[in-house]
């Protein structure tokens, strides 16, 4: 077959509507690993005609993050920086003034926002910290803003009440495959995960659920964790695709850098595997030029924590992601352009 031929065959199997409704939670290894196998070209191809069946290609939604409690977490997750088993020079803190939170929320809604995520280093929510964190929840989403919290594991009752402080997201992260989990937290186990995700979902509230690529897991645990989120009873509304960040002091501070296109095809497998999902480009983009930013936008990426920290770790400067979003022609999603303060941002 000529290549014209070959690529109007490839494009008449894409190109159809199935492509829009094809929400299936029956993947099988094999064909993820089929994906995995295509040719780049031809990968980001079916990842961006999925992705624009279901989205604006040119509309990316924003997330701000905060860290509420910082550091001297007992769990030993060995990629981060929170851990109390590594040193890894972290100031630790409390849980932090509700006031202190509203401020950061107004200055990340001012800046362009549309979501605030409140983290915590800690291996599950304790009751006592409970109105605490229900008292932030309710003052964030007083703003206007939506509202996701990571908060390690949680019950359903717990969860019962966030969402009637006015949570809408929960984030809860299987990180990797089920068989590489041991080899990187030993504290905790691959099903405390996914009894978790059980009940975010039984709460009714939205679940925000991703993982880490470049922890020296193999090709097959990427397939594997990508088959674990698609074949959740329901796609994590929102999914977190992080770059591994080596922190000094971690066990993973050494990692193999990661080929970044094997980064960028892990984002594309996600789109056409969870293709309503938005798909977020998180950790790790202070080490991705803009350059792959795009290829990542191009393969169906759709969101992005935007601030100039993460939880603990730097992330791109606000008005480095604006101009980026210019040169590419990128909305962020849901902000009137208005609402953007001009010195938020610079
Ligand atoms: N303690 C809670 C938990 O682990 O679920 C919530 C906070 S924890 C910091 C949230 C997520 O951040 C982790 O699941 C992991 O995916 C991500 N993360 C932490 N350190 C990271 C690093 N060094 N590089 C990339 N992602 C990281
Ligand atoms: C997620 O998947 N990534 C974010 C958020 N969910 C909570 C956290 C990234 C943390 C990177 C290391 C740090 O800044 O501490
Ligand atoms: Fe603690 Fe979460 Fe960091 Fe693991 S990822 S050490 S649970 S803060």
């Amino acid at each position: 077959m000529s290549i014209k031929g070959k690529n109007i065959k490839l494009y008449m199997t894409m190109n159809v509507e199935h492509l829009k409704n094809n929400i299936r939670h029956n993947w099988k290894n094999q064909e993820v690993e089929a994906l995995f196998a295509l040719p780049f070209n031809d990968l980001v191809f079916k990842a961006a005609a999925v992705h624009r069946e279901n989205f604006n290609p040119n509309e990316v939604q924003v997330s701000t993050l905060l860290s509420i409690k910082t550091g001297a977490c007992p769990e030993d997750c060995k990629y981060c920086p929170q851990s109390a088993h590594y040193d890894t020079g972290l100031k630790k803190e409390p849980l932090i003034d509700v006031a202190k939170v509203k401020g950061e929320a107004q200055k990340a809604k001012d800046a362009g926002a549309s979501r605030f995520c409140m983290g915590a280093a800690w291996r599950n929510l304790n009751d006592r910290d409970l109105p605490k964190v229900e008292e932030m929840i309710s003052e964030v989403k007083s703003l206007g803003l939506e509202t996701c919290v990571t908060l390690g594991m949680v019950k359903k009752e717990q969860l019962s009440r966030l969402k009637d402080a006015g949570l809408d997201y929960y984030n809860h992260n299987i990180d990797t495959s089920e068989e590489y989990y041991s080899k990187i937290i030993s504290t905790r186990n691959f099903s405390d995960r996914l009894e978790t995700l059980k009940n975010i979902n039984e709460a009714g509230l939205k679940t925000c659920c991703g993982g880490i690529v470049g922890m020296g897991e193999t090709l097959q645990d990427r397939v594997k964790m990508l088959s674990t989120l698609a074949n959740l009873p329901e796609h994590p509304e929102s999914m977190p695709i992080n770059m591994l960040v080596k922190i000094e002091g971690t066990p993973l501070e050494l990692e193999a850098e990661i080929d970044p296109f094997d980064f960028i095809r892990t984002i594309a497998v996600a789109r056409i595997m969870m293709p309503k999902s938005y798909v977020r480009l998180s950790a790790g983009r202070e080490n991705m030029n803009d350059q792959m930013q795009a290829l990542c936008f191009l393969a169906g990426a759709n969101s992005i924590f935007y601030g100039e920290k993460l939880l603990t770790t730097p992330n791109p400067k606000e008005n480095e992601d604006k101009k980026l979003f210019s040169r590419l022609g990128i909305e962020i999603e849901g902000v009137c352009k208005q609402n953007i303060k001009e010195s938020a941002v610079r």
